[in-house]
């Protein structure tokens, strides 16, 4: 039971496909007759002994293959959702890959429609709402983002915004400038991943050339003055996700994590769960590993309901 389950949490930077439970990976594998290079859940547990993003992301991407169609991705969502309600979730903004799916033969609308569908019952029996944020694989060709994008122009109703992930290093953000104001045309609002392997340049790219709203991490931003006046300046929010660095050896130890000092220097954090199948933690257990206090908690969960894409009207009945 998490200490701050009675909290209403805005999760921010939640990837539906990180939220894939190994036994629900072995059971769509069966219903799907897809093969999984494992021999059974404990095997697969086994290999969450991560030592960077890229040794994550390669067993991520693996394991997506077992989602298949529009039913597969609304199961997915809602097992996340029914075990992030019991922990306090109130609004979720979710990340999905359609790169990770559409070149395996899925459609994109099954993609959508699945996760949509799961959002839609969430807000009808569990009281939480939420929507979709496209993300680019940024370790793939600025085109196939660019298609991507035109994939969904018949479900920008269901979509919140755009957002930029996978692999960092070696891949700016840039040259997504084009398809990231093409986005702001269509009235999506825009969020990037920058500053978790990659330096504060990076947040700066994100924010000059993609006119980020939000950057999800950014926990290396800290390595330019320059750049946090900036963002405390313009309060621009930050999703920072402590058990995922942990994992992924961003950070040796919690105890070393920069969210204090994030905080100390007045930025708009919040806390969030990134991967939870695969990081050992749901947005409650987030809060209970690194919340040092009542209040400063009670100052993360606002910052989230704050720096989210809710409405005016929702926003107030979670602050
Ligand atoms: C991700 Cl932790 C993280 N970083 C970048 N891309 C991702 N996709 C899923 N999880
Ligand atoms: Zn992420």
């Amino acid at each position: 039971m998490s200490r701050f389950t009675e909290l209403p949490k805005a999760e921010l930077h939640l990837h539906a496909e990180g939220t894939l439970e190994p036994e629900l990976a072995f059971e769509l594998a069966r219903r799907n007759g897809v093969d999984l290079p494992f021999a059974s859940v404990e095997d697969l547990r086994a290999a969450y002994d991560f030592t960077d993003l890229q040794s994550f992301l390669d067993l991520y991407y693996a394991t997506t293959a077992v989602l298949r169609t529009r039913r597969d991705f609304h199961d997915l969502l809602w097992a996340y959702l029914e075990r992030s309600a019991a922990q306090g979730l109130a609004h979720v903004e979710v990340f999905f890959d359609p790169q990770a799916h559409t070149p395996r033969g899925v459609a994109f609308t099954d993609v959508v429609d699945g996760l949509h569908d799961a959002l839609t019952r969430a807000e009808a029996e569990l009281g939480v709402t939420g929507g979709l944020i496209l993300c680019f694989l940024r370790d793939r060709p600025v085109e196939e983002a660019a298609r991507t994008l035109e994939q969904a122009r018949d479900r920008l109703d269901v979509l919140l915004g755009v957002g930029l992930d996978s692999a960092e290093v070696g891949f700016p953000p840039a040259p997504f400038a084009a398809v990231f104001a093409r986005a702001a045309e269509l009235g999506l609002h825009r969020v990037a991943h920058a500053g978790e392997e990659a330096p504060a340049s990076s947040v700066t790219e994100a924010l000059d050339h993609l006119g980020v709203e939000r950057v999800d991490h950014g926990v290396r931003c800290l390595d330019d003055p320059g750049l946090v006046a900036r963002l405390v300046r313009e309060a621009v929010p930050l999703t920072v996700c402590p058990l995922s660095n942990l994992r992924l050896k961003v950070v040796d130890d919690l105890a070393d994590h920069p969210l204090p000092a994030m905080l100390a220097a007045g930025l708009k954090v919040s806390l969030h769960s990134d991967d939870p199948a695969y990081f050992g933690g749901y947005v409650g257990d987030t809060f209970d590993a690194v919340a040092p206090d009542d209040t400063t908690a009670a100052l993360l969960a606002r910052n989230a309901v704050e720096g989210s894409f809710a409405s005016a009207g929702r926003k107030t009945e979670l602050l």
